[in-house]
This record gives structure tokens, C-alpha cells and sequence, in this order.
């Protein structure tokens, strides 16, 4: 690239401003500057072009208007490498900026300091956003800072580079750039959606405030349609959003000859989950699969609710239905608190975001492929036992891990006996949880069960206590060290196991 001419600073928080603009002042770089930025460095000495100087306008508006301009714009965003570009900034009488260093308005400052509705609306940026996203889409020839870190790396490559920048550098803070005007705008959304009336009523707490943000660009359960109760609640959500995943993993694996099926979530965790010939026997199956837990759930099927299945809920309390539609009928027989809502059985392939303190994790979602099944023991697994460990395996796809499910096989209906899920340590999963919940429910037989695995088994002891309770068919994804080993153990206990290859954390 060729050198930093001319740089644009327009920046809230003047740190490290001076020493930036002297290093770029000492190598000749012209600096255009908005009005109290330009002030600050016309105070220390340094030569500045005012700002108006290249819009042709003076800030307006009490301030509203800077630096947003056809031309500021275009000197920024034409394609130096494209002829006609070229050309056409030639004619328009528009010279290239190669640098931009822009940092925002403090709106979160500003909310953080409880400012009152005016003055908040008053630190949304418009300007800044405006130069720094359109330097970052030229950052093949334009370098944008966004934060005063920034300065000192800057400054290494500045001087390193005979005062240009690597490819590498501007890349990483257009990244910048635009991570930061995307916290920026949902700082903005989450404060006027919580404004507008459309907040939830509290988050996780009732001290926690909450809002649902839609992602315009995917459709899913933040979209469906509430058809009727209460208002969703952040809980609701959360616990809606697994029992519909879980239900969509149901509804892949089955395939285009779906029998009905039924997921019930209990604080996060899928306890009950079955498929079977009649949405009632479904249902009846899946609330089993736990039913202490059951009791206030969030339950989710694959089928219209009609009036017959309303009438199963005539005796019980549960948070919300989820299914493809419902009847009139039954929407009347339904309890009045109950939520109702219309959802997809499609999944929905937009982004996973988790926050962590001070960021956000992004991954895609957690494909279910079963194509790498392939028994490791000697005792084979039939073809219709697969099918179940498939079963298996994607009910232990959608609990918290360590998790462990037991999963049974009835003619053409399964469902999930029973699981243990959110343990620190596997052996715990399966000696506690498991075997306290099948004595619960008094099950000694387990034969045609088949125990599934979300990762792997690091040692033989988990095959050891699922034989002693009577499993024979373990499904999971192998990779430990220790395979060998734990292949072994099976062998002697004359368990079958087929590893899937593909692990499947939830955490
Ligand atoms: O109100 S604005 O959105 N309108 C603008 O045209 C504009 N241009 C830059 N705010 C604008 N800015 C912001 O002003 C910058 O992002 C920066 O935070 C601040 C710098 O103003 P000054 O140079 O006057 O101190």
C-alpha cells in the first residue's frame, strides 16, 4: 500500500491523541479533524485541516451533523485499485483518505450513569460509525482505528513500514471495526427495545432487566407466534428453545415417515422425550420419562394439538406448548395462563452466541450426523438396535454434559427411560443419577436399553457400572486414549458399543 497521506480523527476520548497525531504529523500525514478534536490538536501545535474544509459545510444541528458527507464518504470508500473509481474521484474533485481514527460516542457510559431518555438519545453516533464502517469496507487501501489501544500497534507498523500498513493489520481492524459498531448498535436496540414497551417482564430474576433481540435475518423461535397465555419469559425462552431444538434433532432422525413425538424440558434439560403411534401415547411416554420433573415443563411436539391432546393437560400445570399449529378447539380447552405458540420443526441454521463476561462466543450449531456409526466391539449391533442408539444418541446430544441417556425401543415407538445430565465427571452420571432415577422408577430389566454417551469414556469404569446395572448396548463417540482399553472391558462383559466419531458438549 502506499503511504498514509491524509488521515481523518474525529474521536470522543482524546487519549493518546497527541502522541498519535505527532507521530503522523512528523511523517507529513495531513490531519483533517472535527471540531473539538480539532481544537485539542491545534492546541498542541499541530497544523489541522478543519473538517469543513473537505465537506464544504460547517457542523450543524448542534453538532448532529460533522462529518457525514458525500465527500468525506467518497474518500474513503473508492476502490484505489479500480480505474474507473479513480477516474471518477479525479473528476469529483475527491483526494483518497487513507487513515481513519474515529472513537464513538460514549453511549454506554451514558446509560451506565443513568442519564436521562434525551441525553442517551444524544450519545447514539452517527457519524463516527458511518467513517469507521466505511474505511473498514476499503480496507484494502484504508487503515481504521476505533480505540486508543489500538494506538501503539498502529504506530509499530506505521514506522515499520515506511508509513504504511500491512494488508494483515488493516484487515484485523476493519474486524475491529465492525465488532465494535455491532455492540454498539445492540447497546442501542437493547436500550430502546427495553423503552418501547417490548422489554420482558425481567430476565433470569425479577431484579434482572431482559429484552428478546430478533435476528432479522433468521427466522426460529424468537420469531414464533405466541398464540396465547402469558407473556414468554426469559426462562421460558431458554427452556423453549431446547425442548424445540431437541424436538427438531427427533424430527431429522425420523425422517419423511414421522411418527408423532413429544419432548418435555425441565429447566433446561430434556427429561422426557419420546416417539410413538398416537400424539397421546407420545406425550404420555415423554411426561414419564420424568415425572417428578415434568410438572411445570415446557412441551413440545411435532403434531397439531387438537382438543383430545389439549384434554391431557386438563390435570397438569405446564409452562408453555409448542407445536406446527392448533386447533380452535383446543386452544380453548387449554388453561388460560397456559403459552401457546406456533414453531417450526425446520432448524434454523443461524449463529450460536453465548456471552461470557466482557465478549461473546459465536459457533455454529451442533450438526447431528450419524453417518461414521460403526460398531467396535464383537458382539455386533443389529440394525434396528442402531436406530435406537441413534435415538440415544441425539437425546444425549441435547442435555447438558456430562450427560448420559437411557433410551428404550417398544416396536416403532422409543423413548428416553431416563438421564443424567450437567455432571463434572461421567462415573458420577451414570452411579448417582442414572441409577437413583431407575430405582425411582423401579426398572431392574434392562435388556434392548441402550445407554448413550455425549463424549467419550476416559476410563472402563463407566462400562463396568452400566453392565452391573444391566446394560448390553452402549452408543458414543470414542477418541479416548483409552479406547483400546475400554473396548476391551466391554468385550469381557459382553457389552456391544458403536462409537460415532462425533462428539456432542453441550455445556
Ligand atoms: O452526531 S454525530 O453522529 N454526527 C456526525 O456527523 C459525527 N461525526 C463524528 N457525531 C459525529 N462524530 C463523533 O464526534 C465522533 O465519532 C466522535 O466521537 C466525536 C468527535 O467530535 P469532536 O471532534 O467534535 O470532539
Amino acid at each position: 500500500m502506499n503511504p498514509i497521506r491524509r488521515a481523518l480523527l474525529s474521536v470522543s476520548d482524546k487519549t493518546g491523541l497527541l502522541e498519535l497525531a505527532k507521530n503522523l504529523a512528523a511523517q507529513n500525514v495531513e490531519l483533517i479533524a472535527s471540531g473539538g478534536t480539532a481544537k485539542a490538536l491545534t492546541e498542541a501545535g499541530l497544523k489541522v485541516t478543519a473538517v469543513e474544509t473537505l465537506s464544504g459545510k460547517g457542523e450543524a444541528f448542534n453538532g448532529r451533523m460533522k462529518t457525514i458527507s458525500f465527500e468525506i464518504a467518497s474518500s474513503l470508500l473508492f476502490r484505489r485499485q479500480d480505474e474507473n473509481d479513480v477516474r471518477q474521484a479525479a473528476e469529483l474533485g475527491i483526494e483518497p483518505i487513507d487513515l481513519v481514527v474515529v472513537n464513538l460516542y460514549p453511549f454506554h457510559a451514558t446509560l451506565q450513569k443513568q442519564a436521562g431518555f434525551e441525553e442517551c438519545i444524544e450519545n447514539i453516533d452517527i457519524g463516527g460509525p458511518t467513517l469507521l464502517r466505511a474505511g473498514a469496507k476499503n480496507f484494502h487501501s484504508v487503515t481504521v482505528l476505533c480505540d486508543p489501544s489500538q494506538y501503539s500497534e498502529f504506530l509499530k507498523e506505521f514506522n515499520g513500514n515506511n508509513g504504511s500498513t500491512t494488508w494483515e493489520f488493516r484487515q484485523k481492524c476493519a474486524a475491529a471495526v465492525y465488532t465494535m459498531t455491532a455492540f454498539y448498535d445492540m447497546a442501542i436496540a437493547g436500550f430502546l427495545t427495553q423503552n418501547s414497551g417490548a422489554a420482558l417482564r425481567y430476565g433470569e430474576n425479577p431484579h434482572q432487566k431482559a429484552v428478546v433481540l430478533k435476528d432479522p435475518f433468521a427466522d426460529g423461535l424468537a420469531h414464533a407466534k405466541s398464540l396465547q397465555g402469558k407473556e414468554m419469559s426469559y426462562n421460558n425462552y431458554l427452556d423453549a428453545d431446547f425442548a424445540l431444538k431437541t424436538l427438531q434433532d427427533v424430527h431429522r432422525w425420523q425422517g419423511e415417515k414421522a411418527l408423532p413425538a413429544a419432548v418435555v424440558v425441565k429447566h433446561n434439560t430434556p427429561c422426557g422425550m419420546a416417539v410413538a403411534e398416537t400424539p397421546l401415547r407420545a406425550l404420555e411416554k415423554a411426561w414419564k420419562g420424568d415425572e417428578k420433573s415434568s410438572f411445570g415443563g415446557i412441551i413440545a411436539l411435532n403434531v397439531p394439538v387438537t382438543e383430545d391432546i389439549a384434554a391431557f393437560f386438563a390435570e397438569k400445570f405446564v409452562e408453555v406448548i409448542l407445536a406446527p399449529s392448533f386447533t380452535e378447539g383446543a386452544r380453548e380447552k387449554l388453561k388460560k395462563n397456559c403459552r401457546v405458540m406456533e414453531v417450526s420443526l425446520k432448524p434454523n441454521p443461524s449463529m450460536q452466541v453465548r456471552s461470557i463476561e466482557g465478549g461473546l462466543l459465536l459457533q455454529d450449531a451442533d450438526g447431528f450426523d450419524l453417518s461414521h456409526m460403526k460398531t467396535v466391539t464383537q458382539k455386533q449391533v443389529s440394525p434396528e438396535q442402531q436406530r435406537l442408539a441413534a435415538f440415544a444418541m441425539l437425546a444425549v446430544k441435547n442435555l447438558k454434559s456430562n450427560a448420559i441417556a437411557l433410551c428404550r425401543q417398544d416396536g416403532p415407538e422409543f423413548e428416553l427411560l431416563t438421564m443424567g445430565s450437567g455432571q463434572t465427571n461421567r462415573i458420577d452420571c451414570i452411579e448417582k443419577l442414572i441409577t437413583s432415577r431407575l430405582a425411582d422408577k423401579g426398572i431392574t430389566d434392562l435388556t434392548g436399553v441402550v445407554l448413550a454417551s455425549d463424549a467419550f469414556f476416559p476410563f472402563a469404569d463407566s462400562i463396568q457400572v452400566s453392565a452391573k446395572l444391566g446394560v448390553q448396548t452402549i452408543i458414543q463417540p470414542g477418541g479416548s486414549v483409552k479406547d483400546p482399553e475400554v473396548i476391551a472391558e466391554a468385550d469381557r462383559l459382553g457389552v456391544s458399543m458403536i462409537f460415532t466419531g462425533r462428539r456432542h458438549f453441550l455445556h
